[in-house]
């Protein structure tokens, strides 16, 4: 239905190319570029945060899949199967970003403190088969240890030290996955804990929380194989008054323990709020950052997301601070209202469109505006950039790479939901 023509992408990239040369952009450089950006997908699009340890799927931890389109990944195999139909339409290599909750165990409950690398060889034999890396998460919700809204900050020591050997667990899982892929692994510390409604004390949980968390992160790993890292937020739902590990926590966090990275999710700030303008700051500090590029609508952070100009505002900021080499990009969103799989695929373009739309801006002749002092023209040559002619690069560059130019890619989910989607009941 949305075929594409090849001569037709390669005129179009043609008359591209000269139009970006005149700004003295090279696009065959770009494409050369942005082939070093792998994105993180996450797996947990593909079956709504469930996970394999039970049938009752995401529970608490403020976080909230909606949506029932058939088709559901239920098993390891199965969310393997539609990983690969997704990386098929994206161009580039890239990472999947497991959760504990995804461990492989024959059938057999298994601690979420008990967890080793073993229940995640299928997943480091694909990886490794598909030539990608994976990164990482220990898995603090959906549990009953997580039922009082508290893990690593749980005043209960009980509670906090099953919690505090999950996360020493994953780490060391993380590390092997590093090791065993050859390429390291990000491993990323969220916990849900907070309160609904305004605490008497915030400051004893978050000593709690400090404490806990130098606990778990005190054995020494390669760096090569193990990138740690902790993700903020502002609230979930159940945890409108308090995050325990908020912003400022983590900030704070990060600048006291220099082995550790920040994460940024795009939906954990004020509605108003961009992340952007916080890459700059953190990386004057920091070697190397995290986001979890979502899309905050209202009150949910986890919408698909779109090359818009949220999206567009921080690849600009990574291009523009030359940082792509110290900025590790994963994806965070979870619908399960539409096609999991186009879910993911959107999404994952969304990202690498941006990307690329970053790179071939000709960002020395805004510096040059900037540093000249005219700032008319550095205001005129942005907005004169918009309409340079980016999709017929990007056309391109998927073709060159043999994955479906423009919307092409929806007749092969179409396909795939006849054949394979439509099967699981
Ligand atoms: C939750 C955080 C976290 C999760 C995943 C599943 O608000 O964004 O990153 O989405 O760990
Ligand atoms: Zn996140």
């Amino acid at each position: 239905m949305f075929v594409f023509n090849r001569d037709k992408v390669n005129k179009a990239y043609d008359a591209a190319k000269e139009v970006y040369a005149q700004y003295g952009v090279d696009t065959e450089k770009v494409m050369e570029e942005i082939k070093k950006v792998r994105i993180s997908l996450h797996c947990w699009q593909g079956d709504d945060v469930a996970g394999f340890e039970s049938s009752a799927g995401l529970s608490g931890g403020g976080i909230m899949a909606t949506g029932n389109y058939p088709g559901r990944a239920r098993n390891g195999a199965e969310l393997r199967q539609d990983l690969n139909k997704a990386l098929s339409l994206i161009p580039g290599k890239h990472k999947v970003n497991l959760h504990a909750i995804y461990a492989e165990t024959d059938g057999k409950p298994v601690g979420r403190d008990a967890l080793t690398i073993e229940h995640f060889q299928n997943w480091v034999a694909w990886a490794g088969e598909k030539g990608i890396g994976l990164d990482f998460n220990p898995t603090y919700f959906s549990h009953p240890q997580a039922d009082t809204g508290y893990t690593l900050a749980s005043p209960d020591s009980g509670i906090r030290k099953y919690w505090i050997e999950h996360g020493k667990r994953c780490r060391e899982i993380a590390a092997k996955m590093g090791e065993q892929l050859n390429t390291p692994c990000v491993n990323n510390i969220w916990i849900p804990d907070g309160s609904k409604d305004i605490p008497a004390d915030r400051h004893t949980k978050r000593r709690i929380l400090k404490e806990a968390l130098d606990e778990v992160l005190t054995a020494e790993f390669n760096p090569e194989y193990l990138v740690d890292a902790v993700e903020s937020k502002l609230f979930g739902i159940g945890s409108e008054s308090y995050v325990v590990g908020s912003h400022e926590f983590y900030m704070g966090y990060v600048f006291s323990n220099p082995k550790v990275i920040l994460c940024l999710d795009a939906g954990h700030f004020h509605p108003m709020e961009n992340i952007y303008d916080k890459i700059s700051s953190i990386l004057s500090y920091k070697e190397q950052l995290l986001l979890h590029v979502s899309r905050g609508v209202r009150w949910d952070s986890d919408h698909v997301v779109l090359f818009n100009d949220d999206t567009l505002a921080i690849m600009h900021e990574i291009k523009r601070s030359n940082a792509f080499g110290r900025v590790h990009i994963a994806l965070d969103f979870f619908d399960a209202s539409i096609n999991r799989i186009t879910a993911w695929v959107t999404g994952t373009r969304a990202a690498l469109k941006s990307i690329l739309y970053a790179m071939l801006e000709p960002t020395h002749l805004l510096a040059e505006a900037e540093n000249s002092g005219n700032l008319g023209n550095r205001l005129a040559l942005m907005d004169e950039f918009k309409g340079l002619p980016f999709a017929a690069v990007w056309n391109r560059y998927c073709q060159e790479n043999n994955v479906p130019v423009g919307a092409a890619w929806l007749d092969e989910i179409k396909n795939y939901e006849n054949t394979v989607l439509s099967d699981r009941k």
